[in-house]
């Protein structure tokens, strides 16, 4: 019964710690910005997103440092992902793991939005989640 109950207690730690252990925390003061284009810039395709980052460093995927994340394009994605589950890869959602800091994009002419979300080495948002503001663009 008391070995039960310890194995309980055990099991219950070890999910606990990896809860946290996966959320890393923000630097304090970190946060992405979209240098250009510029919110409602009429633009034509392809489009040279530009990615910023303040108070925090960007690094390759895998790279230990809490210090660090890559950049992730939100392109026409309604809403930010779980924040703690790994980013999806798809066509709304584009891993720079190598830690770029640009890209140059193919987009069908209308309005697109665009936002930046930051991931840790895992590809999991930081605590709280470092992202940009919304931006709206026009592609003639
Ligand atoms: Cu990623």
């Amino acid at each position: 019964m008391l070995l039960k109950q310890l194995s309980a207690i055990s099991l219950a730690s070890f999910i606990l710690a990896g809860t946290v252990a996966s959320a890393t925390p923000a630097p304090e003061g970190a946060a992405a910005y979209i240098i250009s284009p510029a919110d409602g810039a009429e633009v034509t395709s392809p489009v040279t997103v530009r990615f910023g980052l303040r108070g925090i460093g960007v690094a390759p995927a895998g790279t230990e440092n809490p210090k660090t994340g890559h950049h992730h394009l939100l392109i026409d994605a309604e809403s930010l992902p779980d924040p703690e589950m790994p980013i999806p890869s798809d066509a709304n959602h584009k891993h720079f793991g190598g830690g770029q800091t640009e890209v140059t994009i193919d987009l069908p002419p209308g309005s697109h939005t665009l936002q930046l979300l930051v991931g840790d080495l895992a590809h999991i948002p930081h605590q709280p989640p470092i992202h940009s503001e919304k931006i709206t663009i026009m592609v003639k």
